[in-house]
């Protein structure tokens, strides 16, 4: 059995090779038509090498050449030559212009990759290798040019016509058609041009720079959507004001425009000065969008800002050095975020975050260094490891170095590499000169795949006074690395006494961060005169599996006591996996142990603990979590196991559930406080609904209540999810007052979908054949795509049904995707490599299900990539 597409290129990171040419102007000049596109291009190439070059390689893609003249003449068939991957200029001069003219197709382009024409606009988008499919081109990130683009296209459908930078002119044409011409006087890599055209409403709005210079500010959404950018405006303006006061950078053009659209392959992209963004990170308003809408907004905003700095003024040489700007722009939205809201918080959701798609990841077949070795197609790599981990190691570096000397390490960063295209030695490189500090140990965490496992033992010795604690590394093998090196791991600790202070540790400090750099290595405290309770890796202060000393009435005291929320937070989980492994293993064991009883009660009693807070600490851990923790993921038991221990916590604390509910009661405000006191309530109705006795449905009547009287979105949406996933006798009549109310909202219709495909029932796949044709579903609509089927992977005991069912239906799902999107085609397909972690019979099926669409004609390079490396041996 062989893969269809498995002859693709492997890019190795070892054969980088500085470009023989660089292009210093394009000038682009494109004649827009959903149907039929002419690009006319026309480019300075230099030569950069020392010895002659008698190739010259261009990259092009789905291009329909019609005309290639340099420096004024048509070149002849010996000039050239055309390629799969493009077009080879055979002994070009030293310096030459080429002027190309080609025809492209953007409304028969699904893959949303290059330019496109959908929801009656175009749109691009290029990163990592899109603008190749617009143009001929050296399409790599460490060719920067500097871009004029002139735009044609008709007024009507096309009243705004966007590129990056500054519009230079405009005018209008015969037959109704009109143009701009847009200059971008910052060179830049083919994978941040952007341009948009259509007809689109703006709104508009001002930045005065720290520096006193003016930035005009627009939105660029549909008429309708107007009102719904107040959150994304407003938190444009403080990610601004952010970058100004903490790294002391500036936007750098006169204009930051952001486009919305529906039909976008991710979340958001950077192109200079010409934001494009998945609507779902633009659009809200309290009736149309949840607290957690209105967060991914003010985090994915804050994260295309920074990139204009990390990314976008200093690039990358090439793109195995991806998480220079990804890794370092989500450690810079995370920390934003964190100045905005809650900092516990925030971190817990972050590391939430990192367990739940990076660790499994880490220790499956997909598993890579954040600084990876290979590709064979790059949009593979814009995972978890390269974003979340990375962000990791740049967190870790500043704890190491501390936050003036981090900020100085950035400056110099900046100072030396702004307008150029580096990698991510630069960045360590510029960390270590600033502060005269050897990473050279820490380097390692960026090569080596793997979640290093930190085991800590601890003893009090009561004639000495003293406590000494050991900690000890290991990183399991992965695919190609077999063997591993330790890694240096900043382990922020304190230690507790009986009354839950912090005591000095050998000095004044009452916190410390100890730096395990080799395989084991032993600490001692002295001047101890009672025992003490470690918090070890207070704010998760390395990406690692603690497996931790602590014994039940520790981690309860700690759950309870620990002034770090986060370990407080994960004292708490801690208990609370434990109980539910144990009701895994027999389920007999169905109960509430006493540690953890204990922490839920005084959580529930502490009025003073923040909401957000505590919604956190009384959440359970998700069902991936609680399998992550098992050797082989029971589905089943592990889902009756959570379901039970809800049940018994909801029947348990009754009146003080009932009290929460009926006391966070409020009229609806975008406050912190009152977005805490939301979450927490609504926590609180679905303990009442899950510890409702079989067949009573006395709960019920509250959903069903908020469900029709909520007058915000957060507190309708959570009363419509537990009414169906609970699947009350209603819940059909809800769906349909659901779709009914919002069908003309996309991103609530993507919701009614997730909810659906998410829910754990039986006759769930049956209902989700159903919603891929209802007449709302569209397999070109990246998000409604996600929504089903996404939605359906992320169920597990649907997805992972016994019978393999589940895995079947979702392959046919993905070989018909992949025709039209092979990019999100291969990310959906990315819960399959998990195979190892089942019983022999899924294992069994997904194998199956991989094969499958192994066999599958025209694979594209993206699928292809996945399975093979979810299932070497298949094949
Ligand atoms: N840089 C883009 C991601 C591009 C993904 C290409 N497949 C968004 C971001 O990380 O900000
Ligand atoms: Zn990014």
């Amino acid at each position: 059995m062989t893969i269809s597409g498995t002859n693709a290129v492997v890019v190795q990171r070892g054969d980088y090779k500085v470009p023989s040419y660089q292009i210093s102007e394009i000038a682009l000049d494109l004649r827009l038509d959903p149907e039929n596109t002419e690009v006319s291009a026309c480019l300075h190439f230099q030569c950069t090498a020392t010895a002659p070059v008698t190739e010259l390689h261009l990259d092009g893609e789905s291009l329909e050449l019609l005309s290639l003249q340099r420096d004024g003449r048509t070149l002849a068939e010996h000039e050239y030559r055309l390629t799969d991957a493009g077009l080879v200029l055979l002994n070009p001069p030293e310096s030459f212009v080429l002027e190309s003219r080609v025809r492209i197709h953007p409304a028969a382009n699904s893959t949303l990759s290059g330019l496109y024409h959908a929801g009656g606009q175009f749109l691009t988008q290029c990163e990592a290798e899109g603008f190749r499919r617009i143009t001929y081109t050296l399409d790599r990130p460490d060719c920067l040019a500097r871009f004029t683009v002139t735009l044609h296209a008709p007024q009507k459908n096309c009243p705004v016509l966007l590129a990056n930078g500054n519009c230079m002119a405009t005018g209008d044409e015969e037959d109704g058609w009109h143009w701009a011409r847009w200059e971008d006087p910052y060179p830049k890599p083919a994978y941040l041009f952007a341009m948009v055209a259509g007809d689109l409403a703006v709104v508009r709005d001002q930045y005065r720079t720290a520096s006193g210079r003016d930035v005009v500010l627009e939105i660029y959404v549909a008429e309708r959507d107007t009102g719904a950018c107040v959150q994304a405006m407003d938190s444009l303006k403080r990610a601004m004001h952010w970058d100004e006061e903490v790294y002391g950078r500036e936007y750098d053009l006169d204009r930051y425009m952001i486009v919305a659209t529906d039909s976008f392959n991710m979340g958001a992209m950077e192109n200079k000065g010409l934001n494009i963004f998945n609507a779902k990170y633009v659009l809200a308003s309290p009736e149309t969008a949840t607290d957690n809408d209105y967060q991914g907004i003010e985090s994915v905003i804050a994260h295309e800002y920074f990139h204009n700095w990390t990314g976008n003024r200093v690039t990358l040489r090439d793109w195995f050095q991806l998480s220079l700007k990804e890794g370092l722009t989500v450690f810079r939205d995370q920390e934003f975020s964190a100045d905005q809201n809650s900092r516990g918080v925030q971190r817990i959701d972050d590391v939430r975050r990192l367990r739940a798609a990076q660790f499994p990841e880490d220790a499956g077949p997909l598993a890579h260094p954040v600084r990876p070795d290979a590709y064979s197609e790059i949009n593979n790599f814009y995972t978890a490891t390269v974003y979340e981990k990375g962000a990791e190691l740049v967190r870790m570096i500043h704890t190491l170095l501390g936050k003036a000397q981090f900020r100085q390490g950035m400056d110099l960063y900046f100072q030396r590499h702004d307008g150029q295209a580096v990698t991510i030695e630069d960045f360590v490189a510029a960390m270590e000169d600033a502060n005269q500090r050897d990473l050279s140990g820490f380097r390692r965490w960026y090569g080596q795949a793997g979640t290093p496992i930190l085991r800590a033992t601890g003893s009090y010795d009561p004639a000495r006074h003293s406590y000494t604690l050991t900690l000890r590394q290991e990183t399991p093998a992965t695919p190609g690395q077999p063997v591993k090196e330790p890694v240096p791991i900043p382990v922020r600790m304190a230690l507790l006494n009986t009354q839950g202070q912090r005591v000095p540790l050998n000095g004044t400090d009452r916190e410390s961060i100890l730096l395990l750099e080799q395989t084991e290595q032993s600490w001692t405290f002295d001047n101890l005169p009672d025992p003490v309770i470690p918090s070890l890796l207070r704010g998760f202060s390395a990406p690692v599996r603690l497996e931790s000393p602590l014994d039940d009435d520790a981690r309860s005291f700690l759950a309870s006591h620990d002034d770090d929320p986060f370990n407080r937070w994960e004292s708490i989980q801690d208990l609370a996996v434990k109980a539910l492994l144990a009701t895994v293993a027999d389920a007999s064991l169905a109960s509430l142990p006493s540690a953890l009883r204990h922490a839920v009660a005084a959580t529930l009693g502490d009025a003073q603990i923040d909401p957000a807070f505590r919604a956190e600490l009384l959440s359970l851990p998700s069902e991936d979590y609680i399998g992550e923790q098992m050797p082989v993921i029971a589905v089943e038991a592990v889902h009756h196991a959570r379901d039970s221990l809800m049940r018994t916590i909801g029947m348990q604390f009754v009146p003080e559930w009932m009290g929460l509910y009926h006391d966070l009661a409020a009229t609806y405000q975008r406050d912190g406080l009152s977005i805490g006191r939301r979450r927490l309530r609504n926590l609180a109705l679905s303990y009442l609904i899950a510890g409702d006795h079989e067949g009573h449905e006395g709960m019920a009547l509250y959903a069903r209540q908020q469900y029709a009287q909520a007058d915000n979105m957060t507190d309708r949406l959570a009363a419509f999810q537990l009414l169906v996933q609970h699947r009350h006798h209603d819940a059909e009549d809800i769906l349909l007052d659901f779709y009914r109310r919002w069908h003309e909202y996309p991103l609530l219709i993507d919701k009614w979908f997730a909810i659906q495909a998410a829910t754990p029932r039986p006759e769930t796949l049956r209902q989700v054949e159903h919603l891929l044709v209802h007449p709302a579903f569209d397999w070109r609509v990246p998000n409604r795509v996600r929504a089903v089927l996404g939605g359906f992977a992320a169920n597990p005991t649907v997805f992972h049904a016994a019978d393999g069912s589940g895995y079947a239906f979702y392959a046919e799902q993905l070989r018909r995707l992949d025709d039209l999107n092979p990019q999100t085609a291969a990310r959906l397909a990315t819960p399959l490599s998990r195979w190892q972690r089942y019983d022999a019979p899924r294992q069994q099926a997904m194998g199956e299900a991989l094969k499958m669409l192994a066999g599958k004609p025209k694979l594209s390079r993206d699928l292809a990539e996945v399975i093979q490396r979810s299932h070497p041996n298949k094949h």
